[in-house]
Parts: C-alpha cells; sequence; structure tokens
C-alpha cells in the first residue's frame, strides 16, 4: 500500500521486548498453540494504529530442535510476531540471573536477597556476558528483519545492550529506548559493576524515555555522575553527539474498561459481587506477587486499621488478588508463605464463623471478572514499595464511574505524578500512616469522593496508552527531521 509520492502509507515499527505479547505451548513436533497474553505493553502496542507494527522477541519456550523452531515462526508470523530464540543456559544467566536476580531489585531501591549476595556477587560477570549475549541474539534477529527507514522500539530492563548492538549493524537505524521500571537515583546506579556499560549502550539510542520526569533526571545525572558527560534540558551530550531523554507518561486503553463495564456477563458479575458483600465496604489490591509491589506491608496496615476500629470490624472486607510471578524463584516462594502465614492470622484473628476480613486469592482473573471487582470497590490499596507507573491504579479509576470509589495510591508508584491530586497518597513503610488512610477513605464524603474521582478520571481518560505510544514514535519521527545532532564542529 504505497502512497502518490511512492512511500508506503504506514510507518513500518519494530517492536523489541523481551516477551512476545503470545505465549506458545508445543503441541506436537511441528504444531503450537498461541494465546495472546494481556499486559500493559501488549494492550498500550494494539492501540497503535498509525504504524505498521511488528513484535519481535523470545516466546518463552526452549525450542531446541529446527522443526520446532521453524513451526514456530510460521506460527508467529500470522500475529505479526518474530522470535528470538534463547537456550536454557541463556536464559537463566540472562534473565533469571542479570535481569531478575539483578536489575530488577536494584532498579526498584530493594538491594540483593540477603543471602544470595555473595553468590550474585561471584556469578556476576557470567551473568552480564549472558545478558550482552542474549541482548546480540536479539540484535541479529532485529537486523535480518529490518528495512531502510524502519524505527526500532526497544523495551525495557532486559534490553538495555540493545542500542549498542543496532547501531553497530547500522548506524542510519533509527532506535528508541523505553524503561518501564523506575530509573534508580545514581547512587544506586553506581553500586552496579557493568554501570558505565549500560548507560554508553542506552546513550547510542536516539531517543530515550521513562514514566516520570525524575526518571528521566535520575538517568541523566547517572550520566553525568558515572560517565562524566553533559546532561542538558533535551537529553545527554556523548562524544560530540546529543541524545534525548524524556518521560513518557504510558496510561490504558480506559475506553475498553468503560464498554466492558457494559457487557451482560460483567454486569452479572457485579451483581453476585454485591449480593456477597451486602453490608459492607469492598476494599481491593489487584498485585503481581512481587516484593516491589508492598503486598505483607499493605495486609500489616488492614490489620491495624482492624485493631484500632473494632466498630468496622464486620463492615469491610478485603479481597487481595495476587498474580503469582517466578514462581521458581525462592525469594518468591518465600514471599507467598509470608502472605499467606499474615492472611491465616489475621483471619484467625478477625474472623467469625460466617465472615473473614480478607479475602487472599493467588491467581489471574479474566478481565471480565477483573473490571467487575474494579466497579464494586469503596477503596483500591495500591501500596507499591516502587513501582514504574502501576497500571492497576488506572485501571481502578476507569470503572469507577458510578461508584467513585477512593483510591489510596503509594507516592513511590509512577502514578502517583498523575493521580497525586486525586488519590490519597501514602508511605507504604509507615503502616500507622496507612492504616488512618483507610479509615479516612471509608468515612469520606460522598462531594469530596465526586471531586477526587472526576480529577483521576479526566486523566485516565485523556492520558491513554494509545496516546503514549504514539508521542514517543511521533517523537522518534520528529528526530529524523532533524538528524541526531551532531555537536562537534
Ligand atoms: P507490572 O509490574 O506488571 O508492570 P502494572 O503496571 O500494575 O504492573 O500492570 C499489571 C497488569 O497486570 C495490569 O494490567 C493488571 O490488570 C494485570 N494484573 C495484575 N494482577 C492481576 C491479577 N491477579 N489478575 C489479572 N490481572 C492482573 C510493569 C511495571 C509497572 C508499569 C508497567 C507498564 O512494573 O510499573 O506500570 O510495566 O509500563
Amino acid at each position: 500500500c504505497e502512497r502518490q509520492d511512492g512511500r508506503p502509507s504506514k510507518q513500518r515499527l519494530l517492536v523489541v521486548a523481551n516477551r512476545l505479547p503470545v505465549s506458545a505451548v508445543r503441541k506436537g513436533e511441528d504444531s503450537w498453540q498461541l494465546e495472546i497474553s494481556v499486559g500493559g505493553l501488549v494492550s498500550a502496542l494494539l492501540g497503535v494504529k498509525e504504524f505498521d507494527a511488528r513484535w519481535i522477541g523470545w516466546a518463552g519456550v526452549n525450542v531446541p530442535d529446527e522443526i520446532g523452531q521453524k513451526a514456530l515462526t510460521k506460527a508467529l508470523a500470522e500475529k505479526r510476531c518474530i522470535p528470538v530464540f534463547l537456550d536454557e543456559e541463556i536464559v537463566h544467566q540472562y534473565y533469571n540471573g542479570y535481569c531478575n536476580n539483578i536489575l530488577w531489585p536494584l532498579f526498584h531501591y530493594l538491594g540483593l536477597p540477603q543471602e544470595d549476595r555473595l553468590a550474585t556477587t561471584r556469578s556476576f560477570q557470567s551473568q552480564f556476558d549472558a545478558y550482552k549475549k542474549a541482548n546480540q541474539l536479539f540484535a541479529e534477529v532485529v537486523n535480518q528483519h529490518y528495512e531502510e527507514g524502519d524505527f526500532v522500539w526497544c523495551h525495557d530492563y532486559h534490553l538495555m545492550f540493545l542500542p549498542k548492538c543496532l547501531k553497530e549493524y547500522n548506524s542510519n537505524m533509527k532506535v528508541g529506548w523505553f524503561l518501564h521500571t523506575p530509573f534508580p537515583s545514581s547512587e544506586i546506579h553506581r553500586t552496579l559493576p557493568s554501570r558505565s556499560e549500560l548507560l554508553r549502550s542506552v546513550l547510542a539510542a536516539d531517543l530515550v524515555g521513562f514514566h516520570t520526569y525524575d526518571y528521566a533526571r535520575h538517568f541523566v545525572s547517572a550520566c553525568t555522575r558515572i560517565l562524566g558527560l553533559e546532561g542538558t534540558p533535551e537529553g545527554v551530550e556523548d562524544q560530540g553527539n546529543l541524545t534525548r531523554v524524556a518521560a513518557f507518561p504510558i496510561g490504558i486503553d480506559s475506553d475498553r474498561f468503560i464498554r466492558a463495564l457494559e457487557l451482560p456477563q460483567v454486569q452479572n458479575h457485579i451483581k453476585e459481587l454485591k449480593e456477597r458483600f451486602a453490608g459492607r465496604k469492598v476494599m481491593l489490591g489487584v498485585d503481581r506477587l512481587d516484593m516491589i509491589k508492598g503486598i505483607p506491608q499493605k495486609i500489616l496496615a488492614f490489620e491495624k486499621f482492624l485493631e484500632e476500629n473494632p466498630n468496622w470490624r464486620d463492615k469491610v472486607v478485603l479481597l487481595q488478588i495476587a498474580v503469582p510471578t517466578r514462581t521458581d524463584v525462592p525469594e518468591y516462594q518465600k514471599l507467598t508463605s509470608q502472605v499467606h502465614e499474615i492472611v491465616g492470622r489475621i483471619n484467625g484473628r478477625f474472623g467469625t464463623l460466617t465472615a473473614v476480613p480478607i479475602h487472599h486469592l493467588d491467581r489471574s482473573l479474566d478481565f471480565h471478572a477483573l473490571c467487575a471487582l474494579y466497579a464494586v470497590t469503596d477503596v483500591a490499596l495500591v501500596t507499591s514499595l516502587r513501582d514504574g507507573m502501576n497500571l492497576v491504579s488506572y485501571e481502578f479509576v476507569a470503572c469507577q464511574a458510578s461508584k467513585k470509589g477512593v483510591l489510596i495510591l503509594s507516592e513511590f508508584a509512577g502514578a502517583a505524578q498523575s493521580l497525586g491530586a486525586g488519590a490519597i497518597l501514602v508511605n507504604p513503610w509507615n503502616i500507622t500512616e496507612v492504616a488512618a488512610s483507610i479509615g479516612y477513605a471509608l468515612n469520606m464524603p460522598a462531594d469530596e469522593r465526586e471531586k477526587r474521582h472526576q480529577h483521576n478520571f479526566m486523566h485516565v481518560t485523556t492520558h491513554t496508552s494509545q496516546e503514549w505510544a504514539a508521542t514517543f514514535v511521533r517523537s522518534l519521527w520528529k528526530l529524523m527531521e532533524i538528524p541526531k545532532v551532531n555537536l562537534s564542529f
């Protein structure tokens, strides 16, 4: 499909992320079943209609044989996806090791698990080598599929080495890189043995994006302090080249949530939930079961609230939906048992023969059930210890047009910068403060709830995922008109 001037009508976009937006299950030697996985990044990019996008990433399975690889490649092509094949050892060292055991906790200010500290220090170099090797494999696949004029958009902390690898293949390639987690203070980043190599590699991109202005500022100051480069209002200057650095706050496809509330199956769910919890206020937590989400802290704050407010004990219920992730990692298994232990203790302490104060589910909910839950909630509790943005807070607001419930939100989630004026902001480490906020939220008068909700609803429905993706790609486009500024004379 071409325009009159001979150029294709839609800009081609190669989206590169560690995981593809589908999960693959092998059904036979040469047959695969694919399921779309729904998540923040997937729904954000599905909304980008003005680009001709293809997705490059790992399918999440080990496929050692050629027959399997060919069949999977063919099946994925129908979904406009291109696989990167990684063997088990690389996945172990790159994904479980360097990405999840080192970068993820570090970028969320959590440090390394105590007992792992020395072991990780010893294996650091081999994990970083695997990380670079994996990024190189991604680059090879991108290069094979790249056509002159394509934009390449790399995502997240798994692929910080990718911009450099891509530019080594082709210095004309237009490359953007976006981080979905926080970028920590330079004082944290400088503890990484590979600190300089990672920064220099990211700087090879033309455009570098973060959720908030603070994360962008931390990145620029890490480049200044660690690499001795100059930070400018537009970005970072490295060897005569200016790399643009900016904030692009992500959003959700709010219409999808608002429309879903009208569906009969969602309405039925809502009716059932209202009957089930009649006479009680509903508080809700929806999180991946991860240390960064502050689930134990949230539950302890709820316990404190019940302790201090006996009159509320049979009038409120906390529904905590926690989808397990990284279940093979001991630290995550420990977190699961810790949460179960606290929930059991509190239910034993405050439950009656007919009702318990906390319903904790270790699983994922389907989209319709999730919308119904959001709609019947009086108070949502998002108590992340750190969170790049946090889309759950946005999803809750989108589903609250009739109820106008209250959002209690961690000041350490990126969303605090956009929903702060409508939410009650808390320090999740301070359970006394969170408990007091629960009381405040449950007793909040209708006019204050209305005002706070309107503020957040306006933001969530106007700063959508589609806007986010389109703004990032348009900014990359603009840089094509103003080629990467060469400041050396
Ligand atoms: P996550 O850490 O996964 O994302 P979040 O932004 O809250 O966090 O997105 C989670 C998504 O998974 C939401 O769409 C939510 O509905 C869904 N989800 C979570 N628990 C669920 C459950 N039990 N059942 C069903 N669905 C569930 C990372 C960063 C965030 C950043 C996003 C996008 O850590 O800070 O906001 O990427 O950039």
